[in-house]
Parts: C-alpha cells; sequence; structure tokens
C-alpha cells in the first residue's frame, strides 16, 4: 500500500425506498467495512463515508403506492438502514442523508460552479410526458422495452436486465407507470452533461491508466461504454421530489438523483468535519488522499464515468483510486428483488439469529460475489457456520481457553524451549499476517478470510497432533509451551479478525484479555 497520508472511503448510498438485504451487504458494505477496519488497524488517517439517497423517482413511487409523502418514506426507511448498519457492525465514520440542508447546499453549489464554467449543454427538446397524470416521465416513471435486450420491463434510466443505463426516448413501447396510459411529446429545457467532452479523459485515466489494478469487471464495462460512445447525460428533472436546480426561474426542475447523490459522499464528508472541527478539503483536494468508492456493479458507470466527469469538470477534486465494485449476490437461484420481496432483510436476520451477525459477516465474505454472480443458500449458510467457522475457529478457541485454564487457571503460562513445530507455527503467525493484509490491499476479501481461517486450522492441527493432555502428568513444562503457542495464534486470531467478524474479535480480546493491535506492531512471540 502506497504510503498515503489518508483514505476517503465511501460506500454507496443506499436508496431509502426499502430496508437493506443480504445482497447490499455482500456486494458493498461489508467489503467497505472490512476495508476501512483494517486501514484503522494499521493506524491510517482513515473516513469511512456514506447516507441515505433520498430523492429519485423510486421514492416517489413508493409514497404513492404506500399513499404517504415521499418525506414519510424516506423518514421510515433512513432510520431501518441506519438501524440495520449499526447492527452489523457496518463502521462508518459518518453516515447523513441527501435530505440533509448540508447536502442541498452542496450539490447546488457544486451545480452553480460547473454552471458558471459553462460545462452544461442546455437543451430544449421533446420527452415523454403523461396527459392524464399531468407529468413529464422520468427514469422509473416510465417502462418499455430495452432495445440492447429486448427485456419487456426496462424502465426509463435502466435495464435491470442486462445492466444498461438508458434515457427515457431509447424505450421501445413506452408506457407511463403513473397511469399506464402510452405518454405524449412535449418540449421542455435540461441542462445536460457533455459527457462527450471527457471521452478522452476517462480513456487516458482509465482504460490507460488503470488497467492493471482496477478489477476487470469494472474496467470491462467502462470499456464497454466509452468505446460505445459518451453520449451527453441529462442532469436535471421535471418532478416534484428532489433538489431544486439552483437557476432563477428554473420552472420547478431538480437535479437528477445520478447528479445529487454522488455529491453526497462530499457533503457527508462536510458534516463528519464539522463534527470533529477539522477541515474537510483535504479529503477530497488533496492528491496525498486516496479515494475508494465501494459500489455494485450497476453503479459502475456513475462512479467511473459520470461522477469523475463531474469532479475533472470541477477542477478541484481528486479522483477514485479505485472502484472495486462486486456482482451480483442471488438467493437460492433467483435474483434478489426488493420489489418482489425476495430478500434476506437484515432486520429480519436478526429476529431469527440473534447476535450471529458474525456469522452471516463471515459467510457473505466467504461467498461474496467478487468477480461473478454468486448464490447465496441456506444450506451453505449453515455449511460454513458448521464446518468453518464453528468447527474450526470456534473449536480451536475453545479447546484453548478450556485447557488454559484447567492447567494453568486461566493465566498465559511461561513458554521453555521452542521445538521446530512450535516456531513452524509463531513463524506462520506474521506470515498470514502478511497474507492476510496483501489481500486485503487487492480487494480480495474472500481470499483473506481464507487466510485468517487456514491460521485457525493449523492452530487447531498443532493442538490435536500435540496432544497435551497427555504429557500434562509426565512433561508439565512441554505443556507450558504448546498452550503459550496456542495462546499466540489465538491472540493473533483475534488481532486478525477484526475487519471481518469484529463481534468475535471483541469477545475474543476480552477472553484473553487484549487491547485491539496496531497491525504495525504484530510479531509472532
Ligand atoms: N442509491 C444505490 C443503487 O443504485 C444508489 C447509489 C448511490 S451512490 C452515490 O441501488
Ligand atoms: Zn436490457
Amino acid at each position: 500500500m502506497s504510503k498515503t497520508k489518508r483514505h476517503t472511503l465511501t460506500a454507496a448510498l443506499p436508496y431509502t425506498n426499502g430496508p437493506i438485504h443480504i445482497g447490499h451487504l455482500a456486494g458493498v458494505y461489508i467489503p467497505a467495512d472490512i476495508y476501512a477496519r483494517y486501514l484503522r488497524n494499521k493506524k491510517c488517517d482513515v473516513i469511512f463515508i456514506c447516507g441515505s439517497d433520498e430523492h429519485g423517482v423510486a421514492i416517489s413511487i413508493k409514497a404513492r403506492n404506500e399513499g404517504i409523502t415521499p418525506k414519510q418514506v424516506i423518514d421510515k426507511y433512513d432510520k431501518m438502514i441506519r438501524d440495520s448498519f449499526n447492527e452489523f457492525g457496518i463502521s462508518f465514520d459518518n453516515y447523513s442523508r441527501t435530505s440533509a440542508k448540508i447536502h442541498h447546499e452542496t450539490a447546488q453549489e457544486f451545480f452553480r460552479d460547473l454552471h458558471a464554467k459553462n460545462i452544461f449543454i442546455e437543451k430544449t427538446s421533446d420527452q415523454l410526458y403523461d396527459e392524464e397524470a399531468q407529468q413529464f416521465l422520468a427514469d422509473r416513471f416510465v417502462t418499455g422495452t430495452c432495445p440492447i435486450c429486448k427485456n419487456i420491463e426496462a424502465y426509463g434510466d435502466q435495464c435491470e436486465s442486462c445492466g444498461s443505463s438508458l434515457n427515457t426516448s431509447d424505450l421501445i413501447n413506452p408506457k407511463s407507470t403513473l397511469s399506464g396510459s402510452f405518454p405524449i411529446k412535449k418540449r421542455t429545457k435540461h441542462w445536460y452533461l457533455p459527457l462527450n467532452h471527457y471521452e478522452k479523459f476517462i480513456k487516458e485515466w482509465i482504460l490507460d491508466g488503470h488497467k492493471k489494478d482496477w478489477k476487470t469487471n469494472v474496467y470491462g464495462q467502462v470499456k464497454s461504454w466509452v468505446e460505445n460512445g459518451l453520449q451527453p447525460r441529462a442532469v436535471t428533472r421535471d418532478l416534484d421530489w428532489g433538489i431544486p436546480v439552483p437557476i432563477d426561474n428554473n420552472n420547478g426542475k431538480v437535479l437528477y438523483v445520478w447528479f445529487d447523490a454522488p455529491i453526497g459522499y462530499i457533503s457527508s464528508t462536510k458534516e463528519w468535519a464539522k463534527k470533529k472541527g477539522v477541515d474537510w478539503k483535504p479529503y477530497w483536494e488533496d492528491i496525498d488522499t486516496e479515494l475508494i468508492h465501494f459500489i455494485g456493479k450497476d453503479n459502475i458507470v456513475f462512479h467511473c464515468i459520470i461522477f469523475p466527469s463531474m469532479l475533472k469538470a470541477s477542477d478541484r477534486y481528486i479522483l477514485p483510486k479505485n472502484v472495486p465494485a462486486n456482482e451480483f449476490l442471488n438467493l437460492e437461484g433467483n435474483k434478489i428483488s426488493t420489489s418482489k420481496n425476495w430478500a434476506v432483510w437484515l432486520h429480519e436476520y436478526l429476529v431469527d439469529f440473534p447476535e450471529k451477525q458474525d456469522v452471516l459477516r463471515y459467510v457473505l465474505t466467504a461467498n461474496a460475489p467478487e468477480s461473478k454472480d454468486n448464490d447465496f443458500t441456506w444450506k451453505d449458510f449453515q455449511a460454513r457456520n458448521n464446518n468453518e467457522l464453528v468447527a474450526i475457529y470456534g473449536n480451536f478457541i475453545n479447546r484453548v481457553v478450556v485447557l488454559t485454564h484447567k492447567y494453568f487457571n486461566g493465566k498465559t503460562p511461561k513458554p521453555n524451549n521452542f521445538t521446530s513445530e512450535d516456531n513452524e507455527v509463531i513463524d506462520s503467525i506474521v506470515c498470514s499476517q502478511n497474507k492476510i493484509s496483501d489481500s486485503i490491499e487487492r480487494f480480495k476479501f474472500r481470499e483473506a478470510l481464507k487466510e485468517l481461517i487456514a491460521l485457525a486450522r493449523l492452530g487447531n492441527k498443532y493442538l490435536a497432533d500435540r496432544e497435551p493432555w497427555k504429557l500434562i502428568k509426565e512433561k508439565p513444562e512441554r505443556v507450558c509451551t504448546i498452550l503459550y503457542v496456542c495462546l499466540q495464534v489465538s491472540g493473533h486470531l483475534a488481532y486478525l479478525s477484526e475487519p471481518f467478524l469484529p463481534f468475535s474479535s471483541k469477545k475474543l480480546l476480552k477472553m484473553l484479555n487484549l487491547k485491539v493491535a496496531d497491525w504495525n506492531n504484530i510479531k509472532g512471540k
């Protein structure tokens, strides 16, 4: 890891139109949390930033469907989501919300700055209009056939089946989701971000500059977007829910949710800095800051092309060093779907598995869709818990603690001469830590977790092979050394598991009377 001065980590802002499910955790929030905890354990200057994404048509549709106001929708789900993140130990330094005043001000200032620099193209064009509902149809207010994959339920902004980002005018046979009627076309003015002007910048920055260190799934999506040619993209909407466009007589237009939401990372940082009484600017303007965006694959275009083009146009902010997007997690072979209620909701999981956050964190890390879509099954959940977490990790720790209490009254015994097997196990501790660090720094969290379990497995085997219970009478001094070695492994498992299994790590550190370690000072003995 380059010796950067500070790290700004962002995790995709969840829409407050529904609760959080295991796909969100596996795709975005557990990877981000592991990375944040790891950097803190290395005593880095790191901020882990997130917040609720509270604008956009999806929230207006939810409000209409539930017969409540958008404000009531966002307040309900903002609270549910915050609670879920807290319960699962997702350790944000700040969790804000885009309905907050500080965000409206920051997003409007950002828009005004680009407007003053004449970055936008102002264009009047024909847009889909629902005469019955008396409303323009943006994004999810219209469905139709996807021109790319012919999915008949594509939305006006995105096709969930092939992941393509669409404009309403791309849809074949568009239909209003408000009234079900076929829309007419009506003239309206919008401001467009000329992405085509940033094509060369994206090519040089990503396609040339990040060929080696960005994940192939991310690099590949950016490459295909650029090869298809970047088009100007409207950054305003005719909607009644969103941040007003900060231009006089803006005719009730609001900022497009994907223009304002990424700016939410900056406003959440400002909110954090205000609480801390520190300057937020170095975290977004200093080239010695490493900015990492944790997202799911459906957000790649916004975080690798649109938001970076906005940052570039502002000529003020740093660019992300990496965007390690994960693919999707499916559930029992089917796509997780909020609208079809096909998901494992976090708030429901804890009702069925109280205090078992780490089991889910473990399984979702071990099974994470890091390079391709993956499937969550309850069978696999049970198998991994029983055969790995309990049988290897839990069993080893339990035997060491029981034997230490039985033979040494719970005190760490003084070791005597170390055999070559003893030294081998002790040397493997530092080797495991280096491998875990290296995997985490390459955003390979599955690989890192495998290393952690391998260390527990090694400890388990060492203890079973040494059979101290057969030596306690004739060679008690040998038992001292064996259990000393086992306690070193246990202590390091407590340190090294902290990013992955924060709840178990905390319990184990307490049991072993240890504090959270500075990973720069971890040694074998
Ligand atoms: N609210 C998440 C999604 O597309 C979206 C992320 C915004 S990050 C700035 O589900
Ligand atoms: Zn499609």
